[in-house]
């Protein structure tokens, strides 16, 4: 049967919430993030500042040189879970089967729900418009009949737009798409489909699945799958992670250890702030790992079980054994923590004391000071 997926994302989630807060400085140029001076980095902007090249992820000291003027705050996360939180319970009004991706995005499945005549396109609408008048916030949304094609329809009329792909346009849609836009191909990915004369899904459709699984592992079989617009993951509410973790690969190798060393403090403050999306993941980690992909692919993964504190400290003892297995230069660098599970969790109720809330204080002191 065919689904009715919508995912809704914020605009510029957290500098809008900021912009809204101080009416003095509408229409200037924002960003938050941590501060120049001490290798903060930028958590994100608004529309304005993303005019001078001011993006997610770029230290804040390049940001100010990019825009002299820009009006840089630190990030407030127990407000965005305020903002994040009405926009769930308005999610709610329409169907139990929401899959929050982070504080200001989810899918919705709304194939069964009868509201706006159980028109999709009409639920999105509506959606957005209670979010703006709840928050003052404006919201992107897509909808298509499933997660791939809807994620990246929220994307296509973004700011304060929406996006619908009816099942009959799919293969259309898809044709001409550019590569770029499947999750997962970042500019090294697609640099190496670009030479290999990929550049939309209608080309990779092209692919038998054995050629598509010789060039890109086991990834190649799902592939075959979403460059023909298929995707039958469902939005699943209760999803449960075994680990959390974010990776870069860098567009040149990083050539020794130091250089590596110095890549982590970005990384650690984006894994920070991805803990931060969920309260509970805190009380849930049981241990930390690092990953290195050296030049040659040979992937390492070193792992400490029973560390529950992720600390920096930790991480470059980590990376400093992880490297020492190859010493050779680096493409990716990885930080996690691994979670335990809810179930797990009950019979070990006495370790969720090993998570301070001391500790917790400890990384927003440092994620503000962006040091
Ligand atoms: N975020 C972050 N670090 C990143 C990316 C994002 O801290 N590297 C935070 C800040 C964003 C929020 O997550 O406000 C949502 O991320 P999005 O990628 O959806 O970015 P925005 O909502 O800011 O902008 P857009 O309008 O492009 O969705
Ligand atoms: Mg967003």
């Amino acid at each position: 049967m065919t689904r009715k997926i919508i995912h809704v994302d914020m605009d510029s989630f957290y500098a809008s919430i900021e912009e809204r807060d101080r009416p003095e400085i509408q229409g200037c140029p924002i960003a938050v993030g941590g501060s120049p001076d001490s290798r903060g980095v930028i958590a994100t902007a608004n529309y304005e500042a993303r005019r001078y090249g001011v993006r997610s992820a770029i230290s804040s000291a390049r940001a100010v040189q990019l825009c002299p003027h820009l009006i840089l705050i630190r990030a407030d996360f127990d407000k965005y879970k305020t903002e994040s939180q009405k926009i769930r319970g308005i999610f709610s009004e329409y169907t139990e089967l929401i899959e929050p991706l982070s504080l200001d995005e989810a899918f919705l499945d709304v194939t069964d729900c009868t509201q706006c005549y159980s028109s999709a396109t009409m639920i999105a609408f509506e959606i957005r418009g209670r979010i703006h008048k709840d928050t003052g916030l404006t919201a992107s949304a897509g909808v298509a009949p499933n997660k791939f094609l809807a994620k990246i329809a929220s994307d296509w009329n973004k700011p304060d737009g929406q996006k619908v792909i009816p099942p009959e346009d799919v293969d259309q849609f898809v044709r001409i798409l550019p590569i770029e836009k499947i999750f997962g191909v970042g500019k090294v990915t697609a640099a190496k489909m670009k030479d290999l004369n990929l550049h939309t899904c209608g080309d990779l459709a092209k692919w038998s699945i054995e050629e598509l699984l010789k060039h890109f592992g086991k990834w190649g079989g799902e592939l075959f799958y979403l460059c023909r617009g298929i995707d039958e993951r469902p939005v699943s509410p209760h999803r449960e992670p075994k680990s959390l973790s974010v990776e870069y690969t860098y567009d040149e190798d990083l050539p020794d250890l130091e250089s590596c060393i110095d890549r982590l403090p970005t990384l650690y403050t984006e894994l920070l702030q991805r803990l931060e999306v969920d309260s509970q993941l805190r009380n849930k980690i049981r241990g930390l790992f690092v990953k290195v992909k050296f030049n040659d692919f040979q992937t390492t993964t070193l792992a400490r079980t029973r560390y529950t504190s992720p600390s920096l400290d930790t991480y470059r003892e980590l990376l400093v054994q992880a490297y020492a297995r190859g010493e050779r230069p680096v493409r990716l660098l990885g930080l996690g923590v691994r979670l335990i599970s809810e179930l797990d969790l009950e019979g070990l109720a006495v370790q969720l004391e090993l998570f301070p809330e001391s500790l917790i204080h400890e990384w927003k002191n440092w994620l503000a000071s962006g040091t």
